[in-house]
């Protein structure tokens, strides 16, 4: 079973990724995450990288794409979940060919909707929340980066609603809700 969680940032993919990986065994394919370990490699991409996603934009499609490439070639365990990727048409429609080179297609695009004042408070707490632990918060875990990243989504990545709905395989949920609630309404789909 191959998934995207689709969502603003903040939503809570990563956060559903984690339960389904757990409960699943399916395979995490994070490009934030992936990002944030090319950022501290101190290759020039990585600089690149690093000074893109702190200011709260999108990298560019090649990278992310390449990045996303590398990955479906190897082990595929109980499917992949795509948790913030993709967030362009370009990247969708790159996803859509990669699959289909692998032989593998998409069974859900699950879309998590949460009110952009929410977000704000998950972003603004987590950061909290590292700094209280004596840990370094996220570059990008600020109000200003956070601005920008909101209207990255609704430009560039919030098209995708009406792509994977025309293709049948849009479902949305209520973001909202408990981390617990929200892993309910993703098992229900998923069966
Ligand atoms: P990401 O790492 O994908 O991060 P995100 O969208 O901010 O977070 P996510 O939705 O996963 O929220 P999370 O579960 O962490 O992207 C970061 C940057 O990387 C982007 O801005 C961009 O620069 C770059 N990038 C990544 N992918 C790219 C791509 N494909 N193309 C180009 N650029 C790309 O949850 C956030 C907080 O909410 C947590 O503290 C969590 O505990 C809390 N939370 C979650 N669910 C909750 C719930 N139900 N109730 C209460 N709190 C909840």
């Amino acid at each position: 079973m191959n998934i995207i969680l689709l969502g603003p940032p903040g939503a809570g993919k990563g956060t559903q990724a984690a339960k389904l990986v757990e409960e699943r065994d399916m395979i995490q394919l994070s490009t934030g995450d992936m990002l944030r370990a090319a950022r501290t490699s101190g290759t020039d991409m990585g600089n690149k990288v690093a000074a893109i996603m702190d200011a709260g934009e999108l990298v560019t499609d090649e990278i992310v794409i390449g990045l996303i490439r590398e990955q479906l070639e190897g082990d595929k365990k109980g499917g992949f979940i795509f948790d913030g990727f993709p967030r362009t048409l370009a990247q969708a429609d790159a996803l859509g060919e990669l699959l289909k080179e692998q032989g593998e297609s998409l069974d859900a695009v699950i879309e998590m909707q949460v009110e952009d004042d929410v977000l704000v408070g998950r972003i603004v707490g987590r950061a909290e929340e590292a700094r209280a632990a004596g840990k370094e918060a996220r570059a990008d875990d600020n109000e200003e980066s956070l601005k920008i990243r909101l209207m990255e989504y609704y430009k560039k990545t919030s098209p995708l609603i009406g792509y994977y709905y025309a293709k049948g395989d849009l479902q949305s949920i209520d973001g909202l809700a408990s981390i617990d609630e929200v892993a309910g309404s993703i098992a229900k789909i998923l069966g």
